[in-house]
């Protein structure tokens, strides 16, 4: 059947009732607590700790928060799309400094970046070695800042 649209026209039913999300989309969440409700399934540097819900970065040196591929919901693969998403708040000094890696940082999956306050949606590729899978993010000076909803999915 046909519908009116808003000026009157005749709009095909194939576009009056097409989905609102288009085919693709995202997998399940890869990460365990990566709304930092729990340290259990997180391994953090001496400059990293989790508290109060969210995992805190001390800039007193380089330090890694880490989550083992066995401690995942679901394994990095090779050759295959993610989307990240992780929210950054109360940075301090001038810049911080990211990357995200493999859980022992044999695999880089995102370069060095600068980061600042605010959310971050973020996409990468994994190539064909992953290495031991995991997840972490390095950081480095200068700058402490405090991250919340990380988030990892594959992007389909
Ligand atoms: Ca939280």
């Amino acid at each position: 059947m046909a519908c009116l649209g808003l000026q009157g026209q005749v709009v095909s039913s194939s576009t009056w009732f097409a989905p609102a999300v288009a085919a693709g989309g995202q997998g399940p969440e890869m990460l365990t607590d990566g709304d930092m409700s729990s340290s259990t399934n997180w391994t953090e540097s001496a400059e990293w700790s989790i508290a109060g819900g969210v995992a805190s970065y001390d800039n007193t040196a380089g330090g890694t928060l880490a989550q083992a591929d066995g401690d995942m919901v679901s394994s990095i693969a090779i050759n295959t799309d993610y989307d990240l998403a992780f929210d950054v708040s109360n940075l301090t000094g001038s810049n911080a400094y990211f990357w995200v890696e493999s859980s022992d940082g044999g695999i880089e999956y995102i370069g060095q970046m600068s980061i600042s306050n605010g959310p971050y949606s973020l996409d990468f590729t994994t190539g064909g070695d992953v290495g031991i899978k995991g997840f972490r993010i390095r950081a480095l000076d200068d700058g402490a800042f405090d991250i919340d909803n990380i988030s990892l999915k594959e992007d389909l």
